[in-house]
């Protein structure tokens, strides 16, 4: 046994002299310093030949009931619908929290936004953004010699020190907040936004003063992306599409105006799914497909006081900026030919914060080395659990309010002020309408699978399920904190600051 273990580390020992050695030729015969192209010179880690690529799609403010597979009337998203026959799509899959910058850093990070002192929607005159010290997905997988690349919106942070190329990604083009952030905002006269740059890498090339300039973005990310695909197909990448639609000003290009035939919210989205199509193509021209796990979901649920401009919710309660199911759940589709199931559907309950350590595990990273919230849910994506590695859900939302417990089917509300559009009346022709802000919502429990819409409190009925969830709702604010209870929690870390507008 001695004599076998000791032959095997030898051998071992060999083998990796010999890998870096071959790493050592393999490098010096091809990166020229100040001369490495970006994905033409690099080389993968021979060690490691069957990491998958990651293509991460992120939409904004995409409902759950927008895609034809989740229920849409009135047109179709063939290759989104496609993508989901393919692979398996999820019905009980949560961002976060309800609102751009919140959700975002919890994608990319794995923790509860309020654990990293990020909130709401950064807007223009932010000093803060995601910590430099935070660790996203983009850095764990570079570490492990991926290609990363963001082409869309980033908004963790618009200063310097926090644009995407300081958070692990190589190339950058986007916006760097919401497509709304700029003068021609309904409500300009009050917010006074400055004009909207487009960034590449980290300096702003151009502004987008109109619609028009607007409406190209969806094809431009697009034209990025597949380049993106094409020039790092001998490699594994990371790429990640936060595309700025559907959110409000809704923009389109000129081939797909009027293509839906359902309106001009309608037509967005069948340029995003067109655009899918696109990523999709790419990966199959270059012969990387099937090697390749493709996740798509959006950030938040419908902003539903943009009336005719806004998603739909597919039914579920309220929508955006709401922990109601319409603001949290969303569409979720993985695709991973031979590892995922499919054409499945699933009803386990998963949310964004598990993307981070399921894909590291996936790809051979590590996870980040300051506490996350995620867990690895691969056995839920490829369909081997018979119920979710995933049994909780903290609703938190604005600063540290926690508005909502979650454990399996039952949702226990806790009551809190907040946004409520059927309390309001909805826009149209773009402008927001009248929504209260500070609607007064009750205590209730809610069992999901029976009532998905969250109408019949259940509370009198099972008072040991109130006070199991209640137990659930006093850890969190041990450790996360709770405004509305005026409790600190002891394990929030603080999001990162500049002095001064740069
Ligand atoms: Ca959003």
């Amino acid at each position: 046994m001695r004599t076998t273990r000791l032959l095997h580390s030898m051998l071992a020992k060999l083998l990796a002299g010999t890998a870096a050695l071959l790493a050592i030729l393999l490098i010096s015969g091809h990166a020229r310093p100040g001369h490495v192209r970006p994905g033409h010179d690099f080389r993968p880690d021979v060690a490691r030949p069957n990491r998958p690529n990651v293509v991460l799609i992120f939409m904004d403010d995409l409902g759950y009931g927008d895609l034809s597979c989740y229920g849409a009337l009135g047109y179709r998203t063939p290759n989104l619908d496609r993508l989901a026959a393919e692979g398996t799509r999820f019905t009980n899959f949560l961002v976060a929290q309800p609102v751009c910058s919140a959700s975002r850093a919890a994608l990319l990070t794995g923790c509860y936004p309020n654990r990293l002192g990020i909130s709401g929607a950064l807007n223009p005159t932010a000093l803060v953004g995601l910590h430099p010290e935070e660790e996203t997905i983009a850095e764990l997988l570079k570490e492990q010699g991926y290609r990363t690349g963001i082409f869309g919106k980033w908004h963790l942070g618009h200063r310097q020190p926090f644009l995407p190329l300081q958070q692990g990604f190589d190339e950058y083009l986007g916006i760097p907040y919401s497509n709304d952030m700029w003068p021609q905002h309904p409500n300009q006269a009050n917010l006074k936004f400055p004009p909207l740059p487009l960034i590449e890498g980290n300096q702003p090339v151009k502004t987008l003063a109109s619609l028009t300039d607007q409406d190209s973005l969806t094809t431009a990310l697009t034209e990025r992306a597949v380049s993106f695909v094409r020039r790092n197909r001998r490699n594994p990448f990371f790429l990640y599409l936060p595309f700025p639609m559907p959110h409000v000003p809704l923009a389109v290009s000129g081939k797909h105006r009027n293509s839906s035939g359902a309106g001009l919210y309608a037509d967005v989205i069948t340029e995003v799914d067109w655009a899918v199509g696109q990523i999709l193509a790419s990966l199959k021209q270059t012969g990387v497909e099937k090697n390749t796990l493709v996740i798509f979901t959006s950030d938040n649920g419908p902003w539903l006081a943009y009336g005719e401009h806004a998603g739909s919710s597919g039914g579920l309660r309220e929508g955006k900026q709401t922990t109601f199911e319409g603001g949290n759940r969303v569409p979720c589709i993985v695709r991973w030919p031979g590892e995922v199931p499919a054409g499945q559907v699933s009803n386990q309950l998963l949310s964004t914060l598990d993307v981070l350590p399921t894909v590291a595990r996936l790809c051979g990273a590590r996870l980040p080395r300051r506490p996350i919230d995620g867990i690895d849910v691969q056995a839920a994506w490829r369909g081997t659990a018979t119920e979710s590695p995933r049994q909780t859900f903290l609703y938190y939302f604005r600063e540290n309010n926690l508005e909502a417990v979650r454990k399996g089917d039952w949702k226990l509300v806790l009551a809190h002020p907040g946004v409520s559009y059927e309390a309001g009346k909805p826009g149209r022709d773009g402008k927001p309408g009248q929504t209260p802000g500070n609607h007064a919502f009750e205590g209730a429990l809610y069992d999901l699978r029976h009532d998905p819409g969250e109408r019949y409190d259940r509370q009198a009925m099972h008072p040991d399920v109130v006070s199991d969830l209640q137990q659930l709702a006093e850890q969190a604010r041990a450790d996360l904190g709770d405004n509305l209870q005026q409790r600190p929690g002891s394990n929030r870390r603080a999001p990162g600051t500049v002095a001064k507008a740069d």
